[in-house]
């Protein structure tokens, strides 16, 4: 079966009984208990959500349904089946979304159908493309990415059907649904329209329709390179999902649970990834190794990248690109960038100075006792990676992100959906309450 409309649809009364067993078998035991500290602390470590798509593990990286980032780069299907080479190993997003959905590693053919329905439904109409190009060249990508999905918003098939009162809460899911396939079939175009509006006099590139998802995404920015079209597979693979309480997962699902649809969600959950501390970070990185490469040149000692951190760290910055709320050790996703810059890029000069810096800056920051982990974050590699190719605005890379991350929070709303979740409502305390409830 490569309809995945069809598929899911079986799956669904499945894992609602699997969902309803859970709640009846371990609806009354606890979880676990968290402190004051973690309360004010941002929630560190309390499980408080659930998503059944991926889970991080502190050491491990992120696991995508079962499978780890190495075991998804060997068994996901390929842009070209038939190329075994090295040249031709990043995995296509339609395969990741395929597993994010249904729990089981797609066949080609699979992915393909995948390939062929966001083609079809990708086209994003005159007046939404107007619209972007009317936008100033001065907003940020990821305000102008914000804007152009909540602009599309107004063909939301499940806003529609909820205001005509034609839905129950049981079906919801499929309008969610078609919502959530509309808008990652348009998302890469809606993005490429806005890079060549920001960067390239906004002179368009059509849509190729021979092309995936990913290698379209490449082609409609202007890039026609194999490498490049290679390159954004795997990065937009490898961002897709990071469990649920990251700030643009949590921040979509929170909207969706309102019941406000997939467009306002994610244009919400952008907003979030748009932040330094989180997607942002890739750009952030980027900015600091220009700076450094002006005052110290490409071929540096050891000691200058130690003299920058503590400078950095001094005037009261964070080092972009090390350090996360739950991972523990090196993320898997800046290995698979390490893999692809040393096959691809080898000779860069830029590259091997961020292989040296994360050589050095998490011996570094470990003598800073504070750091719970000095190791590189995916943003540490991918925009040195992107810059290496020719995409060198660097403003735009966290919208690359963007695109990646709606696969993610997308297939999350529609499971939320399918599973029946309600609105998210956490309590909260005033200082007042910490006094009186813990007085002695
Ligand atoms: N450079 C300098 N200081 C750092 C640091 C870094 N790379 N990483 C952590 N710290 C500091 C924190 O700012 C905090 O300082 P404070 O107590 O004075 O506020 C202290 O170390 C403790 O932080 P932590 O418990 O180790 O991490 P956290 O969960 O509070 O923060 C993160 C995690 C990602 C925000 C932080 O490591 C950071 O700011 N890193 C740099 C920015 C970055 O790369 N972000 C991308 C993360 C991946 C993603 O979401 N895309």
């Amino acid at each position: 079966q490569t309809n995945l409309k069809k598929v899911i649809a079986e799956i669904i009364p499945q894992k609602q009984a699997e969902l309803k067993e859970v709640k009846e078998k371990f609806g009354d035991k606890v979880v676990g208990q968290y402190t004051v500290k973690q309360v004010i602390g941002g929630m560190r470590g309390m499980k408080g959500l659930m998503s059944d798509l991926s889970r991080c593990d502190p050491y491990q990286g992120i696991i995508f349904r079962g499978y780890t980032i190495p075991q998804l780069k060997e068994f996901l299907p390929k842009a070209d089946p038939k190329a075994a080479d090295q040249a031709n190993q990043e995995p296509l997003p339609e395969g990741i979304f395929w597993l994010l959905m249904t729990g089981q590693l797609p066949t080609h053919a699979q992915a393909e159908s995948l390939k062929h329905e966001w083609q079809h439904r990708g086209v994003v109409n005159q007046d939404c493309i107007n619209f972007i190009l009317n936008l100033p060249k001065d907003l940020h990508s990821m305000t102008m990415l914000s804007m152009a999905l909540l602009y599309l918003q107004k063909d939301s098939k499940f806003a529609k059907l909820y205001d005509e009162g034609k839905i129950s809460k049981k079906d919801y899911w499929e309008p969610f649904y078609e919502d959530a396939m509309d808008l990652i079939a348009k998302i890469p175009r809606v993005a490429a329209i806005i890079y060549r509006h920001k960067y390239r006099d906004s002179k368009l590139i059509d849509s190729d329709s021979r092309l995936d998802w990913a290698g379209n995404y490449a082609h409609m920015m202007g890039f026609e390179q194999h490498v490049v079209k290679e390159c954004i597979r795997g990065y937009l693979s490898i961002h897709c999902d990071h469990e649920g309480g990251n700030v643009s997962a949590h921040t979509t699902h929170l909207v969706g649970s309102a019941l406000s649809d997939p467009y306002l969600s994610y244009s919400a959950g952008l907003n979030g990834l748009a932040g330094p501390l989180h997607g942002l970070a890739n750009q952030e990185v980027l900015k600091w190794l220009l700076q450094f490469i002006e005052e110290k040149g490409t071929k540096v000692s050891d000691k200058d990248i130690e003299d920058y951190v503590d400078h950095v760290i001094s005037s009261g910055r964070v080092v972009p690109g090390y350090g996360h709320a739950v991972l523990r050790d090196t993320d898997p996703r800046f290995h698979h960038q390490v893999d692809f810059s040393k096959f691809h890029l080898k000779d860069d000069q830029m590259i091997k100075l961020l292989h040296q810096c994360a050589d050095v800056i998490p011996k570094k920051l470990l003598t800073y006792k504070k750091i719970a982990n000095p190791y590189p974050n995916v943003d540490c590699h991918s925009g040195v990676l992107l810059y290496s190719l020719g995409l060198t605005e660097y403003q735009y890379y966290t919208a690359v992100f963007a695109v990646s991350r709606s696969l993610g929070c997308m297939a999350n709303l529609i499971w939320s959906r399918a599973f029946g979740l309600p609105i998210e409502r956490p309590g909260s305390a005033d200082l007042k309450w910490f006094h009186d409830k813990f007085r002695e």
